[in-house]
């Protein structure tokens, strides 16, 4: 696929899986010769190194598994993720329901380092793989009276089992403007360095759009419908003054119960200082001309 976008990680950024265990045993040795602060120091510029593999996979907010952030983690091998299928309908030309497998033979599978920026002020720096959302459109055909792209997660409480409490009003849904669904940054992620995705990351496939926060992006999608009017997203329907549909990451509007303006980077060491929130969580010159006239501060 060609992009027509400029990444500033670059894969020398990225700490190599194998070459992550070594870098634990490390900083074990250095803890152990009371060094270990200084791996969490210096950190404030940009590009940054990756979050090891186990942050990326233990600290999570999937609430289909509970709201700690070590529950997915700990419940999501329950959900069985085996003969995927994923319904794409609405305004379509081949509506239908594609199998995860048959969608992954037709897709070409690259590797993204994104930063990754929760609205609870929280932020890593991912190293993704997956496909572009707008090859997976393209295989189910958008029609031209299409505006609005609506998703859904599994509604499986048995197996997920945060599904039980009425903590959101499941299934959890999300939604993108179609242009902000066909930009080249906005990701299927099927994979984290180079491996399928963890269930608690969204197995087999979630959405990632990297300058918005988090929540936009939407875990184990099973139903993508092409709308012409703007779709409910859970947490707008729960907290619809703290969180609204665009929720694209910007540090000069804060949440009513916080700030923004910094972040604080995961595994960044007890000592580290929060840093900076980026416009557009970095991605400005890719994505500010699709919010060109828009009063950021209303379409928040
Ligand atoms: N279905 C679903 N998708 C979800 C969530 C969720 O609770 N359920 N949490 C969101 C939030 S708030 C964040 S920050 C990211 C976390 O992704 P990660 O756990 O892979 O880092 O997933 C998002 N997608
Ligand atoms: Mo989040």
């Amino acid at each position: 696929m060609a992009h027509r976008w400029q990444n500033d990680l670059t894969p020398a950024d990225v700490t190599p899986y194998a070459a992550y265990l070594n870098r634990r045993q490390l900083m074990a040795g250095m803890a152990g010769l009371g060094l270990a602060t200084l791996a969490g120091t210096g950190a404030k510029a940009q590009p940054l190194n990756p979050n090891t593999y186990e942050e990326i996979t233990t600290y999570n907010n999937f609430y289909e598994f509970g709201t700690g952030k070590g529950d997915p983690a700990k419940h999501a091998h329950r959900l069985t993720t085996d003969n995927w299928q994923i319904e794409i309908d609405g305004l379509v030309e081949r509506p239908g329901t594609y199998g995860f497998d048959d969608i992954m033979a037709q897709m070409s599978i690259e590797e993204r380092i994104y930063r990754f920026r929760c609205v609870e002020a929280w932020s890593m720096v991912i190293p993704w793989s997956g496909f572009e959302l707008k090859d997976l459109l393209d295989l189910a055909g958008v029609k031209p009276e299409a505006k609005y792209v609506a998703f859904e997660t599994l509604y499986r409480p048995e197996e997920m089992i945060g599904q039980k409490y009425p903590v959101l009003d499941w299934p959890y849904v999300e939604g993108l403007r179609l242009d902000e669904a066909l930009h080249p940054l906005t990701l299927m992620a099927t994979g984290i360095y180079g491996k399928p995705l963890l269930n608690q990351n969204g197995a087999p496939l979630r959405l990632v759009v990297p300058w918005k926060y988090g929540f936009k992006s939407i875990k184990s999608i099973v139903k993508i419908t092409l709308t012409d009017t703007q779709p409910p997203t859970a947490w707008n329907e729960a907290l619809g003054r703290e969180y609204g549909f665009y929720s694209n990451v910007n540090p000069t509007v804060d949440h009513p119960r916080w700030s923004q303006a910094t972040e604080r980077r995961i595994g960044g060491g007890l000592f580290a200082k929060r840093q900076d929130t980026l416009m557009f969580n970095g991605y400005e010159k890719e994505v500010a001309p699709l919010y060109d006239g828009m009063d950021l501060r209303k379409f928040f």
